[in-house]
C-alpha cells in the first residue's frame, strides 16, 4: 500500500462543522488542522466552518452547504478538501460523488499520511501499515485508496464489482492478519531487550505533539533526538541513560505525541511503543503552556493513557516552553491552578534544577528502595548492593553501615533469601 494521498504540492481548502458556542474551539482546531497539513506538505489556501448542531451523518455539512464548499473550491483552484473531523465511509462516498472532481481527504487520514512520512524503523512503519490498513478496510470502495487506484482500468469500464470489492477486503483482512503477527514478533523483541537493561528508576516523556518533548530529552541526556516545529516528528521510543546527579540515575524515554481526535487505529497500532510510558515508574506529562487551548492537551494526553490505567500519582505536570509567556499574571495563574506542577523551559534550560529534583525525590520515595544495615566487613553483601542496586546513600549509623539502594523487586527477594535478611 503506497500513500493515501498523491504526492504533489496539493492546494487544499479545510473545513468543519461547528456546534452553536463552539465556533472558536472549532477555528482552533482548524489551525491545528493547518499545522498538520503543512507538516504533510499541503498548501492551506482557506478555512469553511458551518454552524449546526452535529454534523450530517449523509453529506457531513447540509447538501446544500456542500455546493458553496465546491464554489470556493473553484474559486480557490484548490484539488483538496480536508475535513476535520473522520468521515465515515458513507460520508466519503456521498461527498465523493457529489464533488467528484476534488480529493477528499479527513483528518484521520492527514494524521496517518504524517505518520508515514515519518515513520523510519520497521516497528513505527509496521504500526502505521497496519493503521492505515485498518483504516482503509471499511472504505475500499472509495476511490481513493491504492488497491483500488489499481484497478483502475475495472472502475473505467463500469466501476469495481461487488466481487472485486469482495477479493480486496480479504486481501487487505488477510495483510492485517499478517502485520499483526508481525508486531507481535517486534513487541517481544522489544520486551527482551526491555528486560535486558538493568533495573534503573524508568521516566516516560508523555505530551501533546510539539509540546517540546524530544528538545527536555536532548538537554537532559545529550543531543540524539530529532526536534522540529513539526508534528508528530518523533514516533518511535528513544530510551537514554541519564545521570541526575552523583547518585540517582534513569532511564529517560520519549516517544510518539498525541493529538486531539487521534485516529483510534493509530493509537491501538501504537500500542507497543506506548509500553515504555505504561510501565515506567514516572510519567512526565508535558504540556505547552505557550498554547492557549493548554487544558485540551491535558484531557486528550488523559484520554489517550486512561485504557493504559496508570495511577494518578505516577504522573508530574510540566509546563514547557514558559519562555514564551509574555504575561507573568497567565503564569502565576496557571500555577496556582497546578500547584504540584513544574514549570519549564526545554529550550532555554530555566527550571530544569526544580525538575530534577522532583524526579530525585520521587525515585527517594519509591517503593524499589530499601534500607539495608550492614557489617562493614561483609563485604559480598556489599559488593552485591553496588553490583544489583543503585546506591542513593551510604553513611555509617554507629557501628554499622546504612545502605539505601534502588532494588528491582526479584533482586531484593533474591538478595533477602540468600544473606537472610
Ligand atoms: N520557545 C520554546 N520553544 C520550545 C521549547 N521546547 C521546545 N520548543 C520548540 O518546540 C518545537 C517542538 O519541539 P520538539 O522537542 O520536537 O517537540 P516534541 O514534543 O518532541 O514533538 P513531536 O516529536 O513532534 O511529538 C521545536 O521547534 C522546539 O525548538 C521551549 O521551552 N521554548
Ligand atoms: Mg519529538
Amino acid at each position: 500500500m503506497e500513500k493515501i494521498i498523491e504526492k504533489g504540492p496539493e492546494r487544499a481548502l479545510l473545513c468543519a462543522v461547528a456546534q452553536t458556542g463552539k465556533y472558536e474551539e472549532s477555528e482552533r482546531s482548524l489551525e491545528e488542522l493547518a499545522r498538520l497539513a503543512d507538516t504533510a506538505g499541503i498548501e492551506v489556501l482557506d478555512t469553511f466552518i458551518q454552524v449546526r448542531e452535529k454534523s450530517d451523518p449523509v453529506f457531513y455539512f447540509g447538501s446544500g452547504k456542500l455546493n458553496t464548499l465546491q464554489a470556493l473550491a473553484r474559486e480557490n483552484e484548490a484539488d483538496l478538501l480536508i475535513f476535520d473531523d473522520e468521515l465515515t465511509p458513507a460520508q466519503q462516498k456521498n461527498i465523493q460523488k457529489q464533488l467528484p472532481d476534488i480529493n477528499i481527504l479527513d483528518r484521520s487520514a492527514l494524521i496517518l499520511d504524517i505518520f508515514k512520512i515519518h515513520a523510519k524503523t520497521r516497528e513505527a512503519k509496521t504500526q502505521v501499515q497496519l493503521a492505515e490498513a485498518e483504516y482503509l478496510l471499511p472504505r475500499l470502495a472509495r476511490q481513493w485508496t491504492h488497491l483500488e487506484r489499481q484497478e483502475g482500468a475495472a472502475r473505467m469500464r463500469g466501476g469495481p464489482g461487488e466481487k472485486q470489492i469482495e477479493i480486496d477486503r480479504r486481501l487487505l483482512r488477510d495483510r492485517i492478519k499478517k502485520l499483526k503477527l508481525d508486531l507481535q514478533k517486534i513487541a517481544l523483541q522489544m520486551e527482551t531487550k526491555r528486560k535486558s537493561r538493568s533495573r534503573r528508576f524508568n521516566v516516560a516523556l508523555v505530551g501533546y505533539t510539539n509540546a517540546g518533548k524530544s528538545t527536555l530529552m536532548n538537554l537532559l541526556a545529550g543531543p540524539s533526538v530529532e526536534v522540529e516545529d513539526k508534528l508528530f516528528k518523533t514516533l518511535d521510543t528513544t530510551v537514554r541513560r541519564v545521570q541526575l546527579d552523583k547518585t540517582h540515575t534513569i532511564y529517560l524515554s520519549d516517544t510518539v505525541g498525541f493529538i486531539r481526535k487521534l485516529p483510534h487505529q493509530l493509537v491501538a497500532s501504537f500500542r507497543s511503543t506506548l509500553k515504555e510510558a505504561e510501565e515506567a515508574d514516572l510519567l512526565l506529562k508535558l504540556i505547552d503552556v505557550s498554547d492557549p487551548d493548554y487544558p485540551l492537551q491535558i484531557q486528550t494526553i488523559d484520554e489517550v493513557l486512561k485504557e493504559f490505567q496508570i495511577p494518578g500519582d505516577r504522573f508530574v505536570t510540566v509546563f514547557n516552553k514558559i519562555d514564551l509567556l509574555e504575561d507573568m499574571t497567565a503564569l502565576a495563574s496557571i500555577r496556582s491552578r497546578h500547584p504540584e506542577a513544574c514549570f519549564i523551559s526545554a529550550q532555554r534550560g530555566i527550571g530544569i534544577s526544580k525538575l530534577i529534583t522532583a524526579i530525585r525525590s520521587r525515585i527517594d520515595e519509591s517503593a524499589y528502595v530499601h534500607q539495608f544495615y550492614v557489617d562493614p566487613a561483609d563485604g559480598k553483601l556489599i559488593a552485591d548492593l553496588h553490583h544489583h542496586g543503585e546506591i542513593l546513600e551510604s553513611r555509617f549509623a554507629g557501628e554499622k553501615l546504612l545502605f539505601k539502594v534502588f532494588l528491582d523487586a526479584s533482586v531484593y527477594e533474591s538478595l533477602k533469601k540468600k544473606y537472610d535478611l
